[in-house]
């Protein structure tokens, strides 16, 4: 008999929809290998040979059955965002917003929504970096009483083109040419910029894709958007504009590009690895859900159109209420059964909850089923367990592959009286789905609405808004990408492009290329008109900003003020005060951030009062762009081996140049004085503080604490950048 005891994995917190998973989840601990069929195999080692040098047998029906099984695998990734990564969570309203929408699971502030959320990068194939500069999608599933809502958003509030039939286009220009499958995930290369530079309407897009916004420090770091105007409606029918946003707690951080670009090498899993760890420790991610309402008689108040994905509505203009809470507190048991093949799509929306007439939504309504025929092999995509809603379903469709319902009864058809009249159309009070009867009166036509056309406003906005590293970060972003970009005449003309936003950005970025910023930018401006029409009518307008800059927009005054889930490294030696160590550890791990030790060799530390000190990782499998900050504890022996260790001097330089926090006990400044930047430190231990860079120098562990957990909760310290003159 094959061990009984089943010890079941660590407890995971449950919801209403993982329990619901229970019947499908499989735990091999004490059991018996068998069959597909459920025969238990005796010898999964050789196969069936005449003689034990062969030949095989055919007959072998465990090998035909494991090898076919396996030949099967792989399906299609997704066309877009195949590299991302979910978790299971719940969602809570905070008060009733029945006076809104009558969406039951936004009337109970006491009702726990059981959610499934996958992040992903957009252009790169599913083994792919997460470091890749790219949007960020921000897919949420809600489970609720009345079917499953799906908020498929991105990390970024707006998009590139205005009508769904430029998507496919979009796509072919980011993703890898198609010659030589060259860049993976990146859109620095020719035929993108090609599209971006012929295509205005991208412009508001690419000007947050140059951001750091693109490079997220991390998933849990990262604001969520539904980008399109949604509607609300109420029990009475009433209904409102909504768009909806997701704020992290723990504020909007990212990596520099030269960082970014490292990690990918050293840890291309770098985000994924964080989502899951952070939950696993139970620092469990949150957001709270964001709306902006405009009333319907407001349709038209704004010098932009509600309905043009390329808008924001900015925050100055109509506030984001927080409404609500989203919890991220369990990770998925199989990546391929729940994270894969979950199914999300725009369309599945909930009563209290319609669409508007944006063309790239209605665009994307019907792309999301059709996409996962494919992907997930037929029209019974939807009973796959991380798919299948917690609401009951009855309807009279039927077969199709892989059938998982057993669907009982003669009728199949509506209308019957066979089958007693059932499954019965739902009248509205019982949550049958009424679409807003929204009044439309119009001509059948192929068309942009002119409402449509201001390109550069909201371009100009973001640039204006963002602080002077950020500026900077864009400039650098499109100097590399217009950089790796060959055809010259396609970098000249995104800099026209560029230089209708503004003209100081033209030119840095000109500078970087060694380009003229034209007066005027080649004509026509815009080349997506249709094959009758007169050019000049489709040219962007230019409108008068009626604001010019919004705090929103900004990374730079986001949430400055925790440390949690934060990584430290700590690099240390044989001989290593532990007296210092821990109480910084301590302190440090008491405000939630991760503290690790790294050592030149793996296993374990003697520190100067001969105590064992275990070590994560030697210096050869960590890397400062993996951490958040470094401390260096003091102690003669250890402060002399990190002083003479060329990795740890790396280390500390590149985390410098970085632009991050860098805490050193006043017993091993020698380690500092062999740094790069050591130029930039006072000839004593004259107290540092953060202002000074976020060099911490103290000489007692409490105020080094108190500094260092200062300047770690400032993110970064951008200043630093200027001089640019650190080797890494
Ligand atoms: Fe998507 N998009 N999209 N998209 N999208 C897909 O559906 C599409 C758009 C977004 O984690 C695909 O299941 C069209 C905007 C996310 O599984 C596909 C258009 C936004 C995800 C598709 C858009 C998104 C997708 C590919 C223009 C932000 C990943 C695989 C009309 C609001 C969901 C799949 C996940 C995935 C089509 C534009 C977000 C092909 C046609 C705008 C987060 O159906």
């Amino acid at each position: 008999m094959a061990k009984k005891t089943k010890t079941r994995q660590a407890k995971q917190p449950e919801n209403a929809k993982t329990k619901e998973m229970d019947m499908n989840r499989e735990f091999a601990e004490g059991e018996f290998m068998a069959t597909n069929h459920g025969v238990r195999i005796n010898n999964d080692q050789d196969s069936l040979k005449a003689g034990a040098r062969g030949a095989s047998l055919l007959e072998d029906f465990i090998l035909r059955e494991k090898i076919t099984h396996f030949d099967h695998e792989r399906i299609p990734e997704r066309v877009v965002h195949a590299r991302g990564s979910g978790a299971h969570g719940v969602f809570k309203v905070y008060e009733s917003l029945s006076n809104l929408t009558k969406a039951d699971f936004l009337q109970h502030p006491e009702l726990e929504t059981p959610v499934f959320v996958r992040f992903s990068t957009v252009a790169g194939s599913r083994g792919s970096t997460d470091l890749a500069r790219d949007v960020r999608g921000f897919a949420v599933k809600f489970y609720t009483r009345e079917g499953n809502f799906d908020l498929v958003g991105n990390n970024m509030p707006i998009f590139f083109i205005q009508d769904a039939l430029k998507f496919p286009d979009l796509v072919h220009a980011v993703k890898p040419e198609p010659d030589n499958e060259i860049p993976q995930a990146a859109s620095a290369h020719d035929t993108f910029w090609d599209f971006i530079s012929l295509m205005p309407e991208s412009t508001h897009m690419v000007m947050w894709l140059m951001s750091d916004r693109a490079i997220p420090r991390s998933y849990r770091m990262m604001e969520g958007f539904g980008v399109h105007t949604f509607r609300f409606v109420n029990a009475q029918g009433e209904s409102n504009f909504v768009k909806f946003h997701w704020k992290p707690l723990l504020g909007v951080h990212a990596v520099a590009w030269d960082e970014a670009q490292n990690i990918s090498g050293k840890d291309p899993d770098f985000h994924r690895r964080d989502l899951w760890d952070a939950i696993e420790r139970g620092a469990f991610p949150e957001w709270e859900l964001g709306i902006q309402v405009v009333p319907e008689a407001d349709e038209h108040r704004f010098d932009f159109d509600l309905l043009d994905p390329t808008k924001i509505i900015p925050e100055e203009l109509v506030p984001v209420q927080r409404v609500g809470k989203l919890t991220l507190n369990r990770n998925p048991d199989n990546f391929f059964a729940e994270t894969e093949q979950a199914a999300f799509h725009i369309g599945h929306v909930v009563p209290g909850i319609d669409f508007t007439n944006d063309p790239l939504l209605q665009g994307r309504l019907f792309s999301y089923t059709d996409t996962q025929l494919i992907r997930l092999g037929g029209p019974n995509f939807q009973e796959i367990p991380i798919n299948r809603p917690i609401a009951q379903v009855h309807n009279n469709q039927r077969d199709g592959y892989m059938r998982q319902t057993i669907n009982k009864g003669k009728s199949s058809y509506d209308p019957n009286s066979l089958g007693g009249g059932y499954p019965a159309q739902a009248p509205a009070a019982d949550g049958g789905f009424t679409s807003y009867p929204e009044r439309i009166d119009a001509h059948k036509i192929r068309a942009r609405s002119k409402s449509f056309f201001d390109h550069f406003s909201q371009a100009r906005l973001f640039y204006y808004s963002q602080s002077e590293p950020e500026k900077n970060h864009l400039i650098d972003a499109f100097s590399f990408e217009l950089g790796k970009v060959k055809t010259v005449a396609v970098r000249q003309r995104m800099i026209g492009i560029l230089s209708l936003v503004d003209r100081s950005l033209a030119a840095a970025v000109a500078h970087a290329l060694r380009l003229p910023v034209p007066d005027a930018p080649e004509q026509p401006v815009n080349h997506s008109f249709p094959a009758d029409a007169d050019p000049a009518e489709y040219q962007p307008i230019q409108v008068e900003a009626t604001l010019t800059r919004s705090e929103a927009l900004s990374m730079a005054g986001t949430r400055k003020d925790t440390i949690a889930t934060r990584k430290i490294a700590v690099l240390a030696a044989d001989g290593v005060d532990d007296v210092a160590l821990n109480a910084v550890r301590a302190a440090l791990e008491s405000a939630g951030a991760i503290v690790e030790i790294i050592a030149p060799r793996q296993g374990f530390l003697i520190s100067a009062n001969d105590v064992r000190i275990a070590v994560d990782h030697s210096l050869l499998t960590a890397a400062s762009v993996l951490y958040d900050a470094v401390y260096v504890p003091g102690g003669t022996n250890s402060a002399a081996t990190i002083e003479g260790e060329p990795d740890a001097i790396h280390f500390l330089n590149e985390a410098f140049k970085h632009c991050k926090a860098i805490a050193v006990d006043a017993g091993a400044r020698q380690v500092l004085d062999a740094t790069y930047f050591a130029y930039k430190l006072p000839a004593d231990n004259a107290p540092q503080t953060v202002e000074r860079e976020g060099i911490i120098l103290e000489s007692t562990s409490a105020e080094l604490v108190k500094q260092f957990k200062k300047a770690i909760a400032s993110h970064r310290f951008w200043d630093r950048e200027k001089p640019r003159k650190v080797p890494a």
